[in-house]
């Protein structure tokens, strides 16, 4: 068996990410959190000064896609990446589109609404001293509110941010119209990784409970969990 730790926050949606994987192949491992301020360790871990890392057998691995596709080579079974060619292709794309738009949309909706922010916040600091809330929400409110900006979902307002983004969840809503999961006739990558933001957006946002009003992808998310 062998030795596998996360590095993450349980909060941050590709280190959610990478637990579902690891739960879904039946690895078991341990976490390392860096809650609060030990987040200024996290940045030393690796190359991308990112989280997650998973070092597994002594073997260090950064970002969600490389970790999945490492833990696909070191335990194939039950496989994330479906087989036929046209699957994986829009598994992956699926995979892509999570992490490199929905993403945004949760980090937007904890910019622009103070009572998600403060609800990421708590996830954030759990476990570490009340005083460093403040330097930490500083921190992280600049920070994402640039690269929002730079992004581009940072220039719209609120209202517009959370109609698109219910607006993409009815074309998620539609791929679950006629099988169980996103891809193919078994959970993949795409579920997995799509599953992972959403998790993380309805657990802060107010926008939550309206995604839990889509029957299809309540059910869903509960068979992602
Ligand atoms: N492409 C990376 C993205 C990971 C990522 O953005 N993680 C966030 C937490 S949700 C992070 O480490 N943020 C700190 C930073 O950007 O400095 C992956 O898939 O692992």
């Amino acid at each position: 068996m062998a030795t596998v730790v996360l590095h993450q926050w349980e909060a941050s949606p590709f280190c959610g990410k990478v637990r579902k994987v690891l739960n879904h192949k039946g690895i078991r491992f341990t976490v390392v959190n860096y809650n609060g301020l030990l987040a200024l360790k996290a940045k030393r871990l690796s190359r991308l000064g990112k989280l997650p890392v998973v070092d597994f057998d002594g073997e260090r691995v950064q970002d969600s896609t490389d970790i999945v596709v490492f833990l696909e080579q070191r335990v194939p079974e039950p496989a994330v990446f479906p087989a036929e060619p046209s699957q994986r292709a829009l598994a992956c794309l699926l995979e892509d589109w999570a992490d490199e738009s929905l993403y945004w949309f949760e980090a937007a909706l904890r910019m622009t609404d103070a009572g998600a922010r403060a609800k990421a916040t708590d996830l954030l600091c759990a476990g570490r001293p009340a005083w460093e809330r403040i330097p930490f929400s500083i921190v992280v409110r600049h920070m994402y509110s640039r690269k929002l900006q730079t992004q581009g979902l940072g220039k719209f307002p609120a209202s517009s941010i959370r109609e698109r983004l219910l607006t993409h969840l009815t074309y998620v809503d539609a791929l679950l119209a006629d099988s169980p999961w996103l891809v193919g006739h078994s959970k993949s990558i795409a579920d997995i990784a799509v599953a992972a933001q959403l998790d993380e957006i309805v657990r802060t946002s107010t926008v939550g409970p309206s995604i839990l009003e889509m029957p299809r992808i309540a059910d869903w998310l509960a068979r992602c969990a």
